[in-house]
C-alpha cells in the first residue's frame, strides 16, 4: 500500500530509528469510549474524522491501541479473545478511532467470513470521513490469506492506509529489519519501509501517534 500512506512526514516509518523515547502525541488527549456497535453504518455525532484499525485477531491491536493512547485498559487485551463484531469507537478532540473487530480466527465457518467482509466492506465503503485505515500484521508472520483478502479490499476500497508491523520487540534488532523488508515483499511493495511497532517496548508507537494526527488534521 505504498501510494496511499497516511502520513508523508519524514520522520514516519523509520525502521532504523532507535526505538522512540518521545511520549506518543495521542497520551495526553482526553478519551471516551463511545460505545460497541454492531452496525457498520452507525452514524457518529459530532461528525469527525475516523482512523479505523484493522488486524487479525491476536495480532496485538488492543495493546497498540493502549500504548497509543497511553492507557492500561482502554481497550481489552485478550489471552482468550471473544468473537464480538462490532465496531468499538473511542472519541478524541477531533477525531474517533474505530476499533474493527479482528479476523482470522482459527475456526471461522465460511459464514462467519462472509458476514465479516460484509461488515468491513460496508464500513470502508460506506463511511464519509474515515481519515485512514491502520493495518496490522505481526512482523513474524507472512500474510495468511485473510490478510491477503483484507490487503485486496483495502485497495479495492481504495481507503488510504498505513500498514504497520506490531510485536517488533520479539526480534532481535537485526531479525527485525531482515523481517519488516520481506512483510514489504510478501505485501507486493519491494523497498517499503513498514512501520515497526512494539506495545512492549514503545518502538514506533510515537510515530503512529504523528502519523495519525497527520492523516486527521
Ligand atoms: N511481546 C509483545 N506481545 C504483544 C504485543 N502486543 C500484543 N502482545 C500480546 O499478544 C496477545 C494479543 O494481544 P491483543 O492486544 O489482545 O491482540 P488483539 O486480539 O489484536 O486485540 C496478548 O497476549 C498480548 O500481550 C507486543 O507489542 N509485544
Ligand atoms: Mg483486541
Amino acid at each position: 500500500m505504498t501510494e496511499s500512506p497516511l502520513s508523508l512526514s519524514p520522520n514516519r516509518n523509520a525502521p532504523n530509528a532507535k526505538p522512540s523515547k518521545r511520549p506518543p502525541p495521542l497520551a495526553g488527549l482526553p478519551i471516551t469510549f463511545i460505545g460497541s456497535f454492531p452496525d457498520p453504518d452507525h452514524p457518529l455525532d459530532p461528525p469527525l474524522s475516523e482512523i479505523a484499525f484493522v488486524g487479525r485477531s491476536n495480532v496485538g491491536k488492543s495493546s497498540l491501541l493502549n500504548a497509543l493512547v497511553g492507557r492500561k485498559r482502554l481497550a481489552r487485551v485478550s489471552g482468550t479473545p471473544g468473537k464480538t463484531q462490532t465496531l468499538n469507537v473511542y472519541q478524541l478532540p477531533t477525531f474517533y478511532l474505530v476499533d474493527l473487530p479482528g479476523y482470522g480466527w482459527a475456526r471461522t465457518s465460511a459464514r462467519e467470513r462472509a458476514e465479516y467482509r460484509r461488515l468491513l466492506e460496508r464500513y470502508l465503503t460506506a463511511r464519509e470521513r474515515i481519515g485512514g485505515v491502520v493495518w496490522l500484521l505481526d512482523i513474524r508472520h507472512p500474510p495468511s490469506e485473510d490478510d491477503r483478502a483484507i490487503q485486496d479490499l483495502l485497495i479495492e476500497t481504495g481507503r488510504r492506509c498505513l500498514t504497520v508491523l506490531t510485536k517488533g520487540d520479539k526480534l532481535s534488532r537485526a531479525r527485525r529489519l531482515e523481517a519488516a523488508a520481506q512483510r514489504a515483499r510478501d505485501l507486493g511493495n519491494p523497498g517499503e519501509k513498514l512501520l515497526i511497532t512494539s506495545s512492549e517496548s514503545g518502538e514506533g508507537i510515537a510515530d503512529l501517534g504523528e502519523s495519525i494526527l497527520a492523516a486527521v488534521a
